[in-house]
């Protein structure tokens, strides 16, 4: 098991660093310009041609946001945040990829930033208290912090379908988009998936295709995204309510400026339930699961925000067939991420436009031309995979990572993520994870919560360098209690009762563990706050030179 810290640590690495951050996404750009204001010396390797993480990566047809662009925006400037403005109340990924280019150049980032680099490997060299950093370019880096801001949701899942070889059209991934775009005009195209991507892209493919397939696994609850122009007014307002907005939101349940019913479901009356979900549809957005303070808890609550979708798709689509099918019937509301949608339903109004239930005949198998399913053959030139990710662990999985003793991850892991405040791996020193599993960050709106995550990195860094602590670790123990509540408390809700991606249930033969911590951001930002100030409670600090 000790083979390859001990090699690691015969070759001599090519480059010192304090910090080396993987990944160039909100959470790296943000972590770089905190320890850099610390003095540290980082470098930031990223596998894309150009910042932006998860954005840059997906940028298929109708890509956009759906937390509201004035909230997803790093807040730890009031100058920044007084010069950038958005154009709309959902922003689009292109301008969301304008806005983390104008940060990167702001705030003169990209010096320290390596781009078209894969981190391949790491390695903990225990004697030197330090890790080793391999990477496809052949660096070798040495770090004594190495932070992982790699995503939550930056490796692509494509299904592992019979015949895919075969196929003689084009087919791409929503979540690797080629940057030249993909032409739809005169092709017949294929689209697997009915996530947000799938949701998002439908509408704008079918306007350009001849003939779009949905192929649909499971039907999702979608709401209205209601999406518009900013006023000149509402933009002024949010740059006049900067520190207040910011205060609420970091201090949230999910980290925005939403207002939940203080009152359940049952302390309602019919009508009353009524006029809160009409008038939170008609508003759009994710303030429909705030209706009820027990949606997400209590069934009947659920069912009755539920029931009340599934009547507005049997209105807006026209072939009660088609509305039947995509009426989801088999989860709670929210318990796998809702998606916003602008001409989805609509979509499946147009004669081109066919929808085909996977649970009556799942894909056997891609041929040169199409698909089969059962006794039925699609034929179409072009294949749009909107199949998700490998969420959460994925792209943490897919380096090789080593700590303490030669531990590899991949096997420390090999029954589900297990962290202590989403942060530290016990085995793994000077490791920090961004929105890691057991982090809220996926439940909530990223962007909050990736701040808080790093500015606590940050604090716990400079906690250690002005006490000359060389290591950091999370104890076994702590690590267990915060596995044991993260699941308690996703068991207290209705989450665990759906197939999602939360639970790792989209990808064949993942364990099924709820990953991410259902108790909101506030209460996981008191948790770290106090974990802190008993000087890093739960982790082992080893003092030492560095
Ligand atoms: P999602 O939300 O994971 O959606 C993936 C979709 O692809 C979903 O409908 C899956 O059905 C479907 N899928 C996955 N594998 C298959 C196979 N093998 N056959 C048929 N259908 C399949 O990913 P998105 O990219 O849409 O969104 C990811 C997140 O980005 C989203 O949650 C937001 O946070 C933004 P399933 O539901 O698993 O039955």
């Amino acid at each position: 098991m000790n083979t390859r810290a001990n090699s690691a640590s015969k070759q001599p690495p090519t480059a010192n660093y304090d910090a080396v951050i993987v990944g160039a996404g909100f959470a790296g750009m943000y972590m770089l310009q905190r320890l850099r204001e610390r003095g540290l010396a980082v470098r930031v390797l990223e596998a894309a041609a150009g910042v932006g993480g998860v954005w840059y990566w997906n940028r298929y047809p109708g890509a956009r946001c759906d937390v509201e662009s004035v909230e997803y925006q790093l807040n730890f400037s009031e100058e920044i945040q007084r010069e950038w403005s958005w154009s709309e109340r959902y922003a689009s990924q292109a301008e969301i990829m304008r806005y983390m280019n104008y940060l990167a150049d702001r705030l003169d980032l990209r010096r320290d930033i390596q781009l078209e680099t894969r981190v391949i490997a790491m390695t903990y060299d225990e004697p030197e208290a330090r890790w080793i950093v391999e990477t496809d370019r052949g660096d070798r880096l040495c770090s004594h912090y190495c932070i992982m801001a790699t995503g939550c949701l930056s490796a692509a899942q494509v299904p592992d379908i019979p015949g895919l070889d075969s196929f003689q059209g084009e087919w791409y991934h929503t979540g690797e988009w080629p940057h030249d775009g993909v032409q739809f005009a005169g092709k017949s195209v294929a689209v697997i998936g009915t996530g947000s991507s799938g949701i998002q892209s439908i509408p704008v493919i079918a306007m350009e295709a001849d003939a779009l397939y949905v192929f649909q696994r499971t039907p999702n609850f979608v709401l209205p995204a209601n999406n518009r122009a900013l006023s000149t007014d509402e933009t002024q307002r949010s740059k006049d309510n900067f520190t207040e907005d910011r205060r609420r939101a970091h201090h949230s349940f999910g980290g925005t400026l939403g207002i939940f019913n203080e009152k359940t479901a049952h302390e309602m009356t019919e009508e009353q339930r009524a006029r809160e979900l009409e008038d939170r549809y008609r508003q759009g957005g994710f303030s429909y699961l705030m209706s009820f303070a027990d949606l997400l808890t209590d069934n009947e609550a659920n069912e009755c925000a539920a029931r009340f979708i599934r009547k507005k798709i049997a209105k807006i689509v026209r072939d009660p067939q088609v509305a039947m099918t995509l009426t989801p019937v088999d989860h709670p509301i929210g318990t796998k991420r809702l998606c916003l949608d602008t001409n989805y339903l609509e979509a499946f109004n147009a004669p081109h436009v066919k929808l085909i239930d996977l649970r009556k005949a799942p894909i056997d198998r891609i041929v040169a031309n199409g698909l089969i399913c059962g006794d039925r053959e699609f034929e179409f030139d072009v294949i749009v995979f909107a199949t998700g990710f490998d969420a959460m662990t994925g792209a943490l999985l897919n380096i090789d990572i080593h700590g303490r003793g030669g531990l590899s991850l991949r096997d420390r892991w090999a029954a589900g993520p297990r962290t202590y405040l989403g942060t530290g791996v016990a085995g793994f020193p000077n490791l920090f994870l961004i929105a890691g599993p057991g982090t809220p960050a996926v439940l909530t709106n990223t962007v909050v919560a990736i701040e808080q995550h790093v500015d606590w990195v940050a604090d716990c860094i400079a906690y250690l360098r002005d006490r000359n602590i060389a290591t950091i670790e999370a104890l076994p123990n702590a690590e267990e209690g915060w596995v044991d509540h993260v699941n308690e408390a996703a068991h207290m809700t209705l989450y665990p009762l759906a197939n999602s991606w939360y639970m790792g249930a989209n990808m064949p033969g993942k364990p099924r563990i709820f990953m991410p911590y259902v108790g909101g951001l506030s209460t996981f930002r008191k948790r770290c706050e106090a974990v802190a100030a008993k000087g890093y409670d739960g982790f082992l600090l080893r003092q030492g030179a560095r």
